[in-house]
């Protein structure tokens, strides 16, 4: 038996991922199943990520999680399915070899930490729950890949599936009753088209009003547009993302991905009572970028926001000039317009 002092330990880091085609509706609230398909680029970790420590030991006496310092509450029921679920994968290994020592009947204890601002719309709990997954399959040895680690991180956030890869990943909806389909995989890597970039205007790193969960809820109960963008529109888009992130297509990934906020954005105004997650500094932000594609007579950026208003602009490489230096320069008088620039993805992970 372990001495009741041992204390066994992991570190993980987990990336943020921006959504081209969004996420936004549950087929199921219980398994967290998604009623589409979504797509999303993995930021670089250099400025976007969640880094956490899991840590079990016979001395601890309850599954505890500090994020940012502060205790979190873990009885909800996805913190409680993805330790469920792991603790499973850690106990099938401990029946197959029984020298390893009995992690998975200690209690958990995850210190997490991420470099920007919480609940922000900043994908926080998409780095949030990947970090949490990673770190605890890490301690546990587990040697499952990461799409039936997805699988897991589903169940804590959807969005955070999309965050066990780099480059480019589609969480795909999946057909079984009990959700085991509803997985990440990876579309393309990053060096697939190392080019692109994003930069981040942060307009506010203000807690978000309405939780993308309630939100989303709300919109599927009561918007008439809504059936039609789950069940027509995105999958045709993402039929057509994936063929542009195929051929390194910007201009059909940049149309894509800014009629596919805008979808999102719609079917929430479309939603009783509406919500509002874009503001008046944001659609400053959509009419930046489309002056800077006009001038340049194709498309050279591409907008598009999650649930809160900033914008995170898409671009390739070659034409960072032009874009910084028009966002640079189109945004400096917004009211309500944070004056730092975040500018990330040096380069993204594989
Ligand atoms: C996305 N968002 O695809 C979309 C776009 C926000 C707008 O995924 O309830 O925090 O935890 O499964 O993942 C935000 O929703 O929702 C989100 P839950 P999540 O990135």
């Amino acid at each position: 038996a372990a001495s009741s002092t041992a204390i066994y330990h992991a570190t993980a880091t987990a990336p943020v991922n921006i959504a081209v085609i969004k996420y936004w509706g549950k087929a199921s609230t219980k398994l967290n199943t998604p009623t589409n398909s979504s797509l999303s680029v993995t930021l670089s970790q250099e400025d976007l990520r969640t880094i956490t420590t899991a840590s079990c030991s016979p001395s601890f006496e309850s599954d505890a999680l500090w994020l940012n310092g502060a205790v979190h509450d873990v009885s909800n029921a996805r913190s409680q399915a993805c330790f469920a679920e792991l603790r499973a994968l850690r106990k099938a290994k401990e029946d197959r070899d029984s020298s390893l020592p009995p992690l998975s009947t200690y209690k958990l204890h995850l210190i997490s930490e991420n470099n920007f601002p919480t609940a922000a719309g900043l994908a926080s709990s998409a780095a949030g729950f990947a970090a949490f997954v990673r770190a605890i399959a890490d301690l546990y040895e587990l040697d499952e890949n990461p799409t039936e680690l997805s699988r897991i991180a589903r169940q804590g956030s959807g969005s955070a599936c999309r965050s066990l890869f780099g480059g480019f990943v589609a969480w795909e909806k999946g057909s079984r009753d009990d959700g085991y389909d509803s997985v990440a995989v990876q579309v393309a890597p990053e060096s697939h088209w190392p080019t692109i970039r994003a930069a981040i205007l942060v307009i506010s790193d203000a807690k978000k009003g309405v939780s993308s969960t309630s939100g989303m809820q709300a919109t599927v109960a009561t918007s008439t547009l809504f059936p039609n963008r789950a069940n027509v529109v995105v999958p045709a888009r993402m039929e057509a993302m994936k063929k542009a992130i195929a051929e390194r297509d910007f201009e059909t990934f940049a149309d894509l991905t800014m009629a596919d906020s805008n979808s999102f954005h719609a079917v929430c105004l479309d939603t009783i009572p509406p919500i509002f997650y874009m503001n008046d500094a944001s659609r400053a932000a959509v009419r930046v970028v489309e002056e800077i594609n006009r001038c340049a007579g194709k498309k050279v950026a591409a907008y598009t926001f999650d649930a809160g208003p900033n914008a995170v602009i898409y671009y390739d490489e070659s034409n960072q000039n032009i874009v910084l230096g028009a966002l640079k320069k189109g945004t400096a008088d917004v009211p309500g317009w944070s004056e730092k620039h975040l500018d990330i993805n040096a380069s993204l992970p594989d």
